[in-house]
């Protein structure tokens, strides 16, 4: 029935959100605008250039396009500051458990993450090798909820998206696995990923046989 998994990053894998957290308050802490960690909650899942936007229209503000790109530089030069700090205990609990098992039993894993900065960071965590396909920020160009990311993965390991399933932890890339005509499971809170085929808290002390029976 799955002969695919799909694992989103930044809050699958690994909790970065937190990291972009502190990058996006310092860039708007130089722009005069108040962004709390609520506000961050509405950035998780969508990429670098729709986040800037999110927090610009916060304070119904405009910046030139020569403004946004140098914001967005530095943005990601902070935020790749805490990145390369990041080492192995900042996996998640249960990831690379149910990652071991999926690979043992022959079934491929692809990567289909939003970031841009996916490698470096699955390098930091020395988990590049568990992955048969990487699809990141910079290989697409429509941003979740649009299925591209998740149908380049299936296409790249040549498995029907029917018998691919998705780790997601965004509204907007639960909404992307569906359309894209894959099972999918939210990680997070069962209130905001409501649309998955079910919720989990973490991916602790799961099987890769317990969460197909719950499909
Ligand atoms: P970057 P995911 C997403 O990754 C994050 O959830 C989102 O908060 C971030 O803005 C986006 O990547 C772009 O990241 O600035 O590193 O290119 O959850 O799709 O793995
Ligand atoms: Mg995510």
């Amino acid at each position: 029935m799955i002969d695919c998994c799909i694992f989103d990053l930044d809050g699958v894998i690994v909790d970065t959100a937190k990291y972009h957290f502190l990058a996006w308050k310092r860039l708007a802490d130089q722009l005069d605008i108040v962004f709390t960690e609520e506000n961050n909650e509405l950035l998780k899942g969508v990429s670098r250039v729709e986040s800037l936007n999110i927090i610009l229209r916060l304070a119904d503000k405009t910046l030139t396009e020569e403004e946004r790109v140098s914001c967005l530089e530095r943005k990601n030069t902070w935020y790749l500051e805490y990145i390369h700090r990041l080492d192995r205990s900042e996996i998640l609990p249960g990831v690379e458990k149910l990652i071991t098992e999926i690979r043992g039993r022959g079934i491929k894993i692809a990567l289909g993450s939003a970031s841009k900065n996916a490698v470096i960071i699955l390098q930091q965590l020395k988990l590049m090798d568990m992955f048969d396909v990487i699809v990141d920020g910079t290989q697409v160009s429509q941003a979740k909820p649009d299925p591209e990311v998740f149908l380049n993965a299936a296409k790249d390991v040549d498995i029907d998206p029917q018998k691919c399933l998705v780790f997601e932890d965004a509204v907007a890339g639960v909404e992307a696995a569906l359309n894209a005509g894959m099972y999918v499971i939210g990680i997070g809170s069962e209130e905001t990923l409501h649309q998955a085929n079910f919720v989990l808290q973490d991916l602790q002390n799961q099987t890769l046989d317990q969460l197909i029976e719950r499909l």
